[in-house]
């Protein structure tokens, strides 16, 4: 666990403390929201327990990703989708993950401009998170956000996302519905990835399409997304059927072509749901969370069983002939509870 410096450090880790922000949070209070945020992101102690209180409550979010390569006009289309959403009397939370880079005071640089219309409207929750220190696990910990948002009653929860590559699937799996944004410039990309854009994106939206280049990259788009889907058959479990991706234009920064975004993810949040694909993407999500978690709980345990000289030491003892290599093994396996150790795993 990270050293903690700051106040409520202490406090966060007694369960009054965490039975508070908790309830302050599914209250609605967005003071507390952030806080419950920065628990959750730097795993401190009682993280598990507010996760317990504050996530799963209340009505499910729909989770939309966004993700493409870097300026694609993300932010700026996350900005768009938030508006329309409000406009219609919805909440909507919507966390920026950047691996790459640093940041400065929650936000990053860019999308403090971006996004400063919205930061005035108490509808709207706006977090980013880079790569941190310790912990690693930034995927984890975004689906650890997700959920205390959601719980925090916002109905709509966006993620931005960079990167159309293997690198950004870990978090975009995070999303019910993922939108691919891709600019005129995205030629070249879009014929290195071809057969595989299927897979990845369940809308496609062209940005940016007040630059030349928009319709004939949609084209090549609707082409590919053909070949893909052909080539990947009719999609798995967790791919709502008959869902054949729409490719979009837009003009983010005016809202040119927004509307007709947010309709397609509503379409595709209906088909998902009524399919069941929804509730089996729930589910693989759901699962591959239980076993990274089991698995960083064997490993803690391994640690502390067999940390330090613990081998080195059973080693000598069945070198001296006081154990078998069974034995000892047995003995290393059965050193204390794998549930010791986490102060509330
Ligand atoms: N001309 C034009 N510019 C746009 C459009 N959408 C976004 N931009 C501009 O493109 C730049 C990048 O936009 P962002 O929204 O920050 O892009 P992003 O994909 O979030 O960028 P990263 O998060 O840094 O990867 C900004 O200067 C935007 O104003 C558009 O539709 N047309
Ligand atoms: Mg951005």
């Amino acid at each position: 666990m990270a050293a903690v410096a700051g106040p409520g450090a202490a406090a966060m880790s007694d369960p009054e403390g965490i039975r508070s922000l908790a309830e302050r949070c599914g209250a609605g209070e967005r003071a507390a929201l952030a806080r419950a945020i920065s628990v959750v992101e730097d795993r401190r102690p009682g993280f598990r327990k507010l996760l317990a209180r504050v996530a799963g409550r209340g009505r499910r979010a729909h989770r939309t990703g966004i993700t493409g390569p870097p300026g694609a006009g993300k932010s700026t289309l996350a900005a768009a989708l938030a508006g329309h959403w409000r406009r219609d009397g919805e909440e909507v939370a919507i966390v920026a993950v950047d691996p790459t880079s640093p940041r400065s005071g929650g936000a990053l640089l860019g999308d403090r401009v971006r996004m400063a219309p919205l930061q005035l409207d108490r509808g709207v929750f706006i977090r980013s998170m880079a790569t941190r220190g310790a912990g690693g696990g930034l995927a984890e910990a975004v689906h650890d956000v997700i959920d205390l948002m959601e719980g925090s009653g916002f109905g709509r929860i966006l993620l931005e996302t960079v990167g159309v590559g293997q690198t950004e699937l870990g978090v975009a799996a995070a999303a019910d519905t993922v939108v691919l944004a891709l600019t005129p410039e995205a030629g070249d990309e879009v014929q290195a990835m071809k057969a595989g854009l299927a897979e990845v994106a369940d809308i496609f939206v062209v940005n940016k399409a007040d630059r030349p280049g928009a319709r004939a990259l949609a084209r090549q788009l609707r082409d590919a997304v053909g070949l893909g889907r052909r080539r990947a058959g009719h999609g798995g479990d967790s791919t709502a059927p008959g869902w054949v991706p729409p490719v979009l234009t837009a003009v983010a920064t005016t809202d040119e072509g927004i509307d007709a975004v947010a309709d397609a993810i509503e379409e595709h949040r209906r088909s998902l749901a009524g399919s069941g694909a929804l509730e089996a993407r729930r589910i693989t999500r759901a699962e591959a969370r239980i076993r990274a978690e089991v698995r960083a709980a064997l490993e803690a345990h391994l640690g502390r069983v067999a940390g330090g000289d613990g081998f080195r030491e059973a080693a000598r003892n069945v070198a001296g002939g006081g154990a078998t290599v069974y034995e000892a093994a047995r003995r290393l396996l059965a050193g204390g509870s794998i549930l010791s150790g986490g102060e509330d795993r």
